[in-house]
């Protein structure tokens, strides 16, 4: 008897090697670090009888061939990471259905339809101030524009596919034809707490929040810290200080909606010098869209009124956004059966997390199978999921496939 569990945490243990040294996951896309694991998941896709070939967007895609003109059902989720994050998010999603599928062949369980699983290169967007590349391309709303974003080493995107062996121009071809695509399911930790609070391994997602993410640089002026009087100041971290406190109250005093400064840059940042330039990123998310667009509304009349109290020249940009996306109801109750059918509740929940499975909303019905995750920690390195949550996992997606 296959422990399919066991099987799906040695796979990830192997495949958290694929990371750049230092704490926790750090594997970027279009790194030595997304090669190496697409090279290890190829071979693992290949040993369950898909067949493997890379998109131009660095997607890698398993293929099951079904019966002719049967259309095709997706699974996947991402290959990347966060900086410093940990083993389960994305690429279990990968990994999970890889071993459904030997399950079902396994048992010699026909699928009536093609069937891909898809390891998207870069749904964090930590490495490029855009995401979900890959999902989007295959949903044919990729943009073009953000081949010309770049990295902080100043490489762009375009770079970074040709680096990789990529043909940036022939990502507009890998679009999927939408009346072919008969959905889409993506198996990703819940990085919350609520599954093992209420004490259920599985859990089936209802909606996904929407995300947008904005760039603000302050233009003020450095100079030495001693001898500028302080009222001719034009101190950029005080300007950026208002917007961080500003968005934070913000976003404590609206329901359903969070707000998050992740990323500052201080230039010239020492100790002696008023701080000249500041680069920061601020993240808000809600369910409700209006909600979210109206806190984004807010965000910029704040940014400019903080310029203007510290004589600071603003640059801001809304550099992605997502709008929040329900989950299809019949895929729902197909996977509320498939979960219950592995002794789990079928506990609903929305996700306060973005996944590939927003773009893919784009292109067909889709939805989400939750895994619990130890303390609910996630983007960090004791992020956790336990082999017998995996092996349920594997038996829900292969019940949600045998269902057809
Ligand atoms: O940020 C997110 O919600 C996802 O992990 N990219
Ligand atoms: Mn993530
Ligand atoms: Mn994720």
């Amino acid at each position: 008897m296959t422990d399919w569990g066991a099987r799906a945490a040695e796979r990830l243990k192997a495949l958290a090697e694929a990371s750049e040294p230092g704490p926790g996951v750090t594997r970027l896309p279009y790194t030595p670090q997304h090669r190496a694991a697409i090279d290890i998941l190829s071979g693992w896709m290949k040993d369950a009888g898909l067949a493997v070939h890379l998109d131009a967007a660095g997607t890698l895609v398993g293929r099951l061939e079904g019966p002719e003109g049967s259309g095709t059902f997706y699974l996947g989720s991402h290959q990347d990471s966060v900086r410093h994050g940990g083993a389960f998010d994305g690429i279990m999603g990968v990994v999970l259905p890889i071993l459904a599928i030997e399950k079902l062949l396994a048992g010699h369980v026909p699928l009536p339809f093609s069937v891909e699983v898809l390891a998207f290169a870069d749904e964090e967007g930590v490495r490029f101030p855009t995401a979900l590349v890959g999902s989007r391309a295959l949903a044919g709303r990729f943009d073009p524009g953000v081949l010309e974003m770049t990295d902080n080493g100043g490489i762009s995107l375009r770079q970074a596919l040709c680096d990789f062996g990529l043909n940036p121009d022939a990502i507009g071809e890998i679009a999927r034809p939408s009346q072919a695509a008969l959905g889409y399911l993506e198996a990703h930790i819940e990085q919350g707490p609520v599954l093992e609070e209420e004490d259920q391994a599985l859990g089936v997602v209802t909606a996904i929040c929407g995300i947008e993410r904005h760039q603000i640089t302050l233009l003020g002026e450095t100079g030495h810290a001693g001898t500028i009087p302080m009222g001719s100041r034009r101190d950029a971290l005080v300007g950026a200080s208002k917007i961080v406190t500003g968005i934070n109250e913000l976003a404590n005093s609206v329901t359903d909606l969070r707000a998050t400064v992740g990323a500052l840059d201080v230039h010239p940042n020492v100790v002696n010098a008023v701080p000249g330039q500041v680069r920061m990123t601020v993240e808000i998310r809600s369910p409700i869209d209006a909600t979210r667009e109206a806190a984004g509304r807010d965000l910029a009349a704040m940014a400019r009124n903080a310029a203007v109290q510290c004589s600071l020249a603003l640059e801001i940009e809304r550099s992605y956004s997502q709008p929040a996306q329900a989950c299809d109801p019949a895929l729902v109750k197909r996977l509320d059966t498939a979960v219950r059918q592995t002794g789990q509740q079928g506990l609903k929940l929305p996700s306060g997390a973005t996944h590939d499975a927003s773009a893919m909303a784009d292109l067909c019905p889709m939805a989400m199978l939750f895994v619990r995750c130890r303390g609910g920690l996630s983007h960090r390195p004791e992020e956790y999921a336990a082999p017998e949550d995996l092996g349920r996992a594997v038996t829900a997606i292969t019940h949600f496939l045998a269902q057809y």
